[in-house]
């Protein structure tokens, strides 16, 4: 049994899908899928905490951090469940812990595309341990379950 959640990016000129997907008995989830329309270079990527889109990708909120811990990479001990690190145009890759919320949560989040680099909490900017300090909200949209 397979557990499939997609996502799809409406920004402006950004637009991408992205494919969750975890089989059952596995710890990990694989994140895979593209986005077109971005500045050549890597993003920040991450699942924000509400799956909100009234004032567009403000309302999202937060990283995903029912952890509560600082911001940090997709491979750290130290991170947001939401953290996803930065990506370029094509990605796939395995996402640690995701799983847990895979299941319950996942209609009320939000998955962000952003215009800079994520610096996976290591940068020195007061933003560092909150946000990667990755800026602008580039594109949004709630990511749901599918068959
Ligand atoms: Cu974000
Ligand atoms: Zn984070």
């Amino acid at each position: 049994m397979t557990i499939k959640a997609v996502c799809v990016l409406q920004g402006e000129p950004v637009k991408g899908t992205v494919y969750f997907e975890q089989t059952e008995g596995s710890n990990t989830v694989k994140v895979s899928g593209q986005v077109s329309g971005l500045q050549k270079g890597l993003h920040g990527f991450h699942v924000h905490e509400f799956g909100d889109n009234t004032n567009g990708c403000t309302s999202a909120g937060a990283h995903f951090n029912p952890l509560g811990k600082d911001h940090g990479g997709p491979n750290d001990s130290v991170r947001h469940v939401g953290d996803l690190g930065k990506l370029l145009i094509y990605f796939s890759f395995f996402l640690y812990l995701f799983h847990i919320y895979i299941k319950n949560l996942f209609i009320f989040l939000i998955f962000q595309v952003h215009a800079d680099p994520d610096d996976l909490g290591q940068g020195g900017h007061e933003l560092s341990k909150t946000t990667g300090n990755a800026g602008a909200r580039l594109a949004c949209g709630v990511i749901g379950i599918t068959k």
